[in-house]
């Protein structure tokens, strides 16, 4: 009796090891990394080089393939997290708003003037804020590894000039994602209208919306001067940083080897798709918007007491989410960028 009970237990630990030898038979022949846009655009190029890095350094054992258009979400990239939370999404970068409507700390980012410069986001990102986001984000569902940029967020439209609170009243905006963003810009005398991305752009060329807030890659790249775009505000309001993340039973599937490739391979990533996201706006002269400015667009740059008018109306909103979001996430994210290197 006690040969064959031994027996089957060296045969146990034999397919046991075995299978530690040959991880790659549980890997998908193919992951599926969900983006919004594409690689004509920062964000996309970023998702590019991150599952180039990773296919390089695991010998193809990781093979990833982009999935532009948020199209394993039919383009609603408000239900983006809950599928990469559920795995009909492998992977994913996204944008901070996107996810809001199931983290609500995510809405930080989104909270009208709190980050003034690239430096106040970095010091949110890099700092203690980032990682309490990213434990979070790990309560939430997923693997958070990284983070990337889309970036600053400005006002464009088709009608006038914007300089003051009052240019936006009556303006019809459209916004995407939080709630947070209907009551900035309700306060701000505008008739906000929330949309995805795929629906902006045919509302924007029809004009049944005259304005959106984005940032200036995403104008450029999506050639918002031709669905009448002709003016642009550099107010700064919100930023929305990028996360790379990945599905947790994806992640649990690959050797802690394999699990260091990935994350390293979305840090230099982010790294690099950050630089790439800032490139011609954190230089000196700013030469994108000069390239912008050219396509016949006009760009608006505020005093420090007119973006201090728009500041103090939208005031009112910072304070109502405060508690939603976490007071004392918040007064650590001010803390923070009080202290940051300029
Ligand atoms: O929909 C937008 O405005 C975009 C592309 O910036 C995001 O996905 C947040």
């Amino acid at each position: 009796m006690r040969v064959p009970t031994l027996f089957k237990f060296a045969a146990a630990v034999a397919a046991l090891s075995f299978a530690a030898l040959a991880p790659a038979q549980n890997y998908k022949p193919e992951y599926k990394m969900s983006l919004v846009v594409g690689t004509a655009f920062p964000w996309g190029k970023g998702g590019e080089i991150w599952a180039n890095l990773v296919r390089e350094r695991t010998n193809g054992r990781i093979n990833i393939k982009l999935y532009p258009g948020v199209s394993l979400v039919q383009g609603d990239q408000t239900r983006e997290f809950t599928a990469i939370r559920q795995g009909v999404i492998d992977m994913a970068i996204g944008s901070t708003i996107n996810w809001s409507p199931q983290v609500k700390e995510l809405n930080l980012f989104s909270l009208p003037f709190l980050m003034p410069d690239y430096a106040a986001i970095d010091a949110l990102t890099q700092g203690d804020v980032g990682k309490h986001i990213f434990t979070t984000l790990d309560k939430a569902g997923v693997v958070p590894l990284a983070w990337g940029e889309n970036g600053f967020r400005e006002i464009t439209n088709s009608k006038h000039e914007i300089r003051t609170p009052d240019n936006l009243k009556g303006l019809k905006i459209r916004v995407v994602g939080s709630p947070l963003f209907l009551d900035t810009f309700t306060a701000l005398g505008a008739n906000p209208t929330q949309m995805s991305w795929a629906d902006a752009q045919p509302a924007l060329a029809s004009g049944a919306v005259d304005g959106q807030e984005n940032p200036m890659s995403i104008f450029t790249a999506a050639k918002l001067q031709n669905v009448g775009q002709k003016y642009v505000t550099m107010w700064h309001y919100v930023a929305d940083p990028l996360v790379f993340v990945v599905n947790k039973d994806v992640w649990a599937s690959w050797t802690p080897a394999d699990q260091a490739i990935v994350r390293q391979a979305a840090l230099d990533a982010g790294k690099e798709e950050i630089a790439i996201a800032r490139k011609g706006l954190d230089e000196p002269g700013q030469p994108l918007l000069k390239e912008i400015a050219a396509l016949g667009v006009t760009i608006t740059e505020l005093t420090p007491a007119e973006r201090e008018a728009f500041v103090k109306t939208t005031r009112p909103v910072f304070e109502k989410w405060k508690p939603q979001i976490g007071a004392a996430l918040v007064d650590s994210a001010e803390k923070a960028i009080a202290a940051r290197k300029k």
